[in-house]
């Protein structure tokens, strides 16, 4: 079974994407997905001029020695754009291997560990009212666990509540609050660490009181707290019984998250811009976490990310994969196989896509009552139709960016 073309697709329905689609003198074909928010031509590159050269002619059942290969002959290792070229050849040679299987991926992985995966959704709102009409629609679509942001008094626009620049400039397609803007310059919010301080305890009292006990809260801090703010966060929201708390501090500062866990039994998540093992090295080692959030898209694949939970594991510590709209459907379908067939599964992400995608995108994954299930495809279950994605040509998106109300730029 050897590697015969290699092709690196890009195509915007609804928002960007990067598919790495290779094929075999057999006639089997294996996807993966390649695509980094605001900066995907820069893996396009890395993929099409240094990586599918080396892939020609390569035995396509030998993943994990291809995976070292790209790793360590490049000399230059880690990095989003590195890892998530890497990560694409990965996903695409285990849809290979499962086809010539027969399986579906999650067969080979070991097979299933549960019947399927508890979702979370975003919910946000500017306001109370706001944010209670989005949790309730999410409870009314199935979802049993949900994510909470919300605006805070003065600030005018901030990450996880959808702008209406943003809402604009993606063609009213809102993907629950997608941050990139499609077509322009970077989007400014703005932010006050204190108000949100302030603010977002009182938000979590007020979801509570509505919706009980019982739901699954989770929140993203998005990096932009001091270790001694994000203590201060953690201990404020203990009486509300968050399922996590996200990123409170910037991710390239693991040891931050000493100060933090010494102040507050608030469980922690982070990892979705970590690429490696190395990342997390520390903090498992430490137990400085509770769930791991790297996506299989950013983290190297699935032989590597598998890696990182297996690690994860020996301190029950459990996966939380990233899984926003910028994870396509090929990077969703193979945290779909590794979730089902892990041990430590602890909860996966999950927006849905828009039609534009889904019909480039052919998936046979099930959504049910809130659960995810990858289905039983040989592969990964996912068929990516060329003339659908030959519609959408690439547009150029940014993320956004925050200053504080003196002009200090600061982490979003
Ligand atoms: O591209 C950036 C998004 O992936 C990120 O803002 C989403 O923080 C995020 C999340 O938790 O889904
Ligand atoms: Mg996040």
């Amino acid at each position: 079974m050897i590697i015969d073309r290699a092709e690196v697709i890009v195509t915007s329905p609804d928002r960007n994407f990067v598919t790495l689609k290779l094929t075999t003198d057999d006639g089997l074909t294996g996807l993966g997905d390649a695509t980094l928010n605001g900066r995907e031509l820069a893996v396009v590159a890395y993929l099409s001029e240094h990586v599918v050269p080396l892939l020609i002619g390569k035995d396509a059942h030998r993943i994990e020695d291809m995976w070292q290969f790209l790793y360590r002959s490049a000399y230059w290792r880690r990095g989003p754009v590195t890892m998530a070229a890497i990560a694409a050849v990965d996903v695409a040679l285990w849809d290979i291997k499962a086809k010539a299987a027969g399986m579906p991926l999650y067969q080979l992985l070991g097979g299933a560990s549960r019947t399927g995966l508890l979702t979370y959704g975003h919910a946000s709102g500017k306001d109370l009212p706001e944010l209670f009409d989005s949790i309730r629609s999410h409870l009314s679509q199935g979802y049993k666990a949900i994510r909470v942001q919300t605006g805070v008094p003065g600030l005018k626009s901030i990450y996880g509540i959808a702008s209406n620049a943003t809402f604009e400039a993606n063609k009213g397609v809102r993907y629950d609050h997608e941050p990139a803007q499609r077509g322009a310059l970077p989007n400014e919010e703005d932010w006050d660490t204190r108000s949100y301080l302030r603010h977002v305890p009182t938000v979590f009292e007020a979801v509570r009181n509505e919706f009980g006990p019982e739901i699954p809260l989770l929140h993203d801090g998005h990096h932009r707290m001091t270790p001694i703010q994000a203590a201060a966060l953690g201990k404020s929201l203990e009486p509300y019984d968050l399922f996590w708390l996200e990123d409170v501090t910037p991710a390239e500062n693991p040891e931050a998250l000493r100060l933090v866990r010494q102040h507050t039994t608030t469980p922690l998540a982070i990892g979705e811009i970590f690429n490696t093992v190395w990342d997390y090295q520390q903090i498992i080692r430490e137990q400085l976490i509770d769930y791991v959030r790297s996506a299989v898209t950013h983290t190297g694949g699935i032989s590597h990310l598998k890696k990182v939970l297996e690690y994860a594991a020996q301190y029950q510590i459990k996966s939380g994969m990233h899984g926003p709209t910028d994870i396509s459907p090929v990077g969703m379908a193979a945290a779909m196989h590794l979730g089902l067939s892990i041990h430590n599964f602890g909860i996966q992400e999950y927006m849905k896509h828009g039609a534009k995608t889904d019909a480039v995108f052919q998936q046979s994954f099930t959504w049910n009552d809130g659960m995810l299930h990858p289905g039983d495809k040989p592969g990964l279950g996912v068929t990516l139709d060329a003339d659908e994605a030959g519609k959408y040509p690439y547009e150029k998106a940014y993320l956004p960016y925050n200053r504080l109300a003196d002009g200090t730029v600061h982490d979003w």
